[in-house]
């Protein structure tokens, strides 16, 4: 990532590679093939960043990154397994992915099917057997099922494919990328403070900044649909107007686009305030979703 606050965030990123790796050494039973889809799309040099934002909100709470590593792993994996099944032919249709053939290209449609759902099963396994106490781990599950489930990650999926070709108002384009785009962010930072112990104040301060940036995040994820540079995402660009897809450039022009970013990432680390300089890693992180080109 060229131009990421790696330089304070180099131990999180070990902690996550590390233990992204950990999570998918298999025994026998596990087809090799599939092994290797499912390293292939996991391990993919993504940008990792619900991950540091689990940890980063474990911090921010007084906590420590560690406990929140399977909070972290079992976020990224959902997002890695919605890539791939985003990428098949029947929705999205895409051929790159972290500047590599997708998952279907590299193995076959079938496989990265069954990589999806390896995936969704193994981020429930790791919370349950990684997360303590017992209903810190079962309070986990039940928001990462809520976040990944119809009412967010896959009912804003599902919205979104129905849009193509049908024009749609700023109102619904919000709505879908809430459900889609931001219930994994708001997640990974709910989760990450669950697991840290946090108080509710905690939790609801986080989640406010997690819809904030979630939103953020997209609006700038469009903006480079548009005018960003494909070797640097690593997919193919220019493709939602292809789809006949709304998007907030398209609805806002680019510059409210951008002033419309920079302005929830500011709302976002307001709401913040009360934990001190304990979130100035979250906020450095967040101004990185504001100024990204990749
Ligand atoms: C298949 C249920 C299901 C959902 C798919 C993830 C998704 C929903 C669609 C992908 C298409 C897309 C452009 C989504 C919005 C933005 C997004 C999630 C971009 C990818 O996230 P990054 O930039 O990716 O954090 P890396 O590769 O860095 O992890």
């Amino acid at each position: 990532m060229p131009d990421a606050p790696s330089h304070s965030l180099a131990r999180h990123r070990e902690l996550i590679e590390t233990a992204l790796r950990r999570a998918v050494e298999f025994d026998a039973d596990c087809p090799a093939t599939l092994a290797e889809a499912i390293r292939y799309s996991l391990l993919a040099p993504g940008k990792r960043l619900r991950p540091l934002l689990a940890l980063l909100a474990a911090e921010a709470c007084g906590g420590s990154a560690a406990a929140a590593v399977p909070a972290a792993v079992a976020v990224e994996m959902i997002h890695a397994y919605s890539l791939v099944h985003d990428d098949l032919p029947a929705m999205d249709d895409d051929d790159l992915r972290r500047g590599r053939p997708t998952c279907h290209k590299q193995f076959d449609e079938a496989t990265a099917i069954l990589t999806g759902d390896a995936l969704q099963s193994l981020a429930f396994e790791v919370l349950a057997t990684g997360v303590a106490p017992a209903d810190r781990a079962a309070r986990c599950c039940a928001e990462l099922a809520r976040a990944a489930g119809p009412c967010a990650l896959v009912g804003g999926q599902a919205d979104d494919l129905a849009a193509e070709f049908r024009p749609i108002g700023l109102e619904r384009l919000q709505s879908i990328h809430r459900r889609k785009t931001g219930a994994l962010f708001r997640a990974a930072l709910r989760l990450g403070a669950i697991a840290a112990g946090a108080s509710a104040a905690q939790v609801e301060a986080l989640t406010l900044f997690g819809e904030r940036l979630g939103h953020a995040f997209q609006i700038v994820d469009d903006l480079l649909d548009v005018a960003g540079n494909q070797d640097d995402v690593g997919k193919r660009l220019k493709k939602d107007r292809g789809r006949g897809k709304a998007t907030y450039p398209e609805l806002l022009g680019l510059e409210e686009s951008r002033r419309r970013a920079l302005a929830l990432i500011a709302e976002g680390c307001a709401a913040l305030e009360s934990f001190g300089p304990r979130a100035a890693p979250l906020c450095e992180l967040a101004e990185f979703v504001g100024r990204r080109t990749c």
